[in-house]
């Protein structure tokens, strides 16, 4: 069978949680981080391992089917690819940053000014929908300092805890680009290949939905029983079992790992005792 190819990034961010998400799937494969390229034992699928700036390219010209990459990157390199699915984890943000010191109101106290960045197509993006002309200085790291070095009054760069920015002496202004990991994929996939993606994306959905899901299980008094049960939302409707005690039940439910600490407490009030939330691996929908 025809294997699947997918770029992963070799070392970095996002290794460590690209690989741990095909785990999830259930994939096998020998760690082999080292080598550029590795087979899984049990899934149509060949790994290659490679810079994450690479990757969009590599999709657009086929030679890797899909691959995992910041968003950032995806739009940055502006190749021909499309993104097959979200990824949730990576989360960072593109950001405009001052000096501590520099007054800012608005965009427009950039115009005329010189901004150092690795992000030059987003960045150039966004100042021409904000009508402002400024000075791009590509550079490839720790833009961070270009201020301190008198290369430029602003940065734009990728900011996650703030901490970096923080150091350096830089206050972040305006977020201009959101960001987590995506799956991207090249245009045309053979047949086989195309039914090997919609397996694998099976397969991350149902993770995904796991991760996003608690299964509940409580013991309800009879007279609050209706009232405990309209509480929780479920798939279909919450199991109820009775218990060898007399007068009391035990409900099983699911609920959005979002929607948690709020249900919880109504679900107290309401009478509920022993409540147990565990966490789910897979949920198929
Ligand atoms: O070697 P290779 O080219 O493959 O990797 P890389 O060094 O280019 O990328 P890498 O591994 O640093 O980041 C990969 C992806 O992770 C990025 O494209 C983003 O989508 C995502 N990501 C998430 C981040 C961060 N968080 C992040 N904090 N990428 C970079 N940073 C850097 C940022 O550049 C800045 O220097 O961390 C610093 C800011 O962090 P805070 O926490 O101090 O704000
Ligand atoms: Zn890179």
């Amino acid at each position: 069978m025809e294997k699947l190819r997918i770029a992963i990034q070799k070392s970095g961010r996002l290794s460590e949680d690209s690989l741990s998400l095909i785990r999830e799937c259930g994939i096998k494969f020998a760690n082999g981080m080292r080598k550029l390229k590795s087979d899984a034992a049990n899934f149509p699928i060949e790994f290659l391992f490679l810079r994450d700036d690479d990757i969009p390219g590599y999709v657009e010209d086929g030679v890797a089917d899909i691959g995992i990459v910041g968003e950032n990157v995806a739009v940055e390199k502006g190749k021909d690819v499309e993104v097959a699915k979200r990824l949730g984890f990576s989360k960072c943000r593109l950001s405009l940053a001052v000096p501590k010191s520099a007054e800012y109101n608005s965009i427009q106290d950039l115009q005329g000014s010189n901004i150092a960045t690795s992000y030059p197509v987003i960045l150039g993006q966004f100042l021409e929908e904000h009508g402002v002309k400024a000075t791009i200085h590509e550079i490839s790291g720790s833009v961070e300092i270009a201020p301190s070095i008198g290369l430029a009054e602003a940065v734009c760069d990728i900011v996650s805890s703030g901490s970096t920015l923080f150091m350096n002496g830089l206050k972040e202004v305006e977020t201009i680009f959101r960001s987590e990991a995506v799956l991207i994929k090249g245009k045309e996939l053979s047949e086989e290949k195309q039914q090997s993606l919609e397996k694998l994306l099976f397969r991350i959905n149902a993770v995904q939905r796991g991760k996003n899901n608690k299964y509940i299980l409580l013991n309800a008094p009879e007279e609050s029983l209706d009232k405990i049960i309209s509480i929780l939302p479920g798939m279909r409707s919450p199991t109820v079992l009775p218990l060898a005690q007399k007068g009391w039940n035990s409900v099983h439910s699911v609920i959005k790992e979002d929607e948690f600490w709020e249900v919880i407490d109504q679900l107290r009030e309401a009478g509920a005792e022993g409540i147990l939330v565990v966490p789910i691996e897979k949920m198929i929908s």
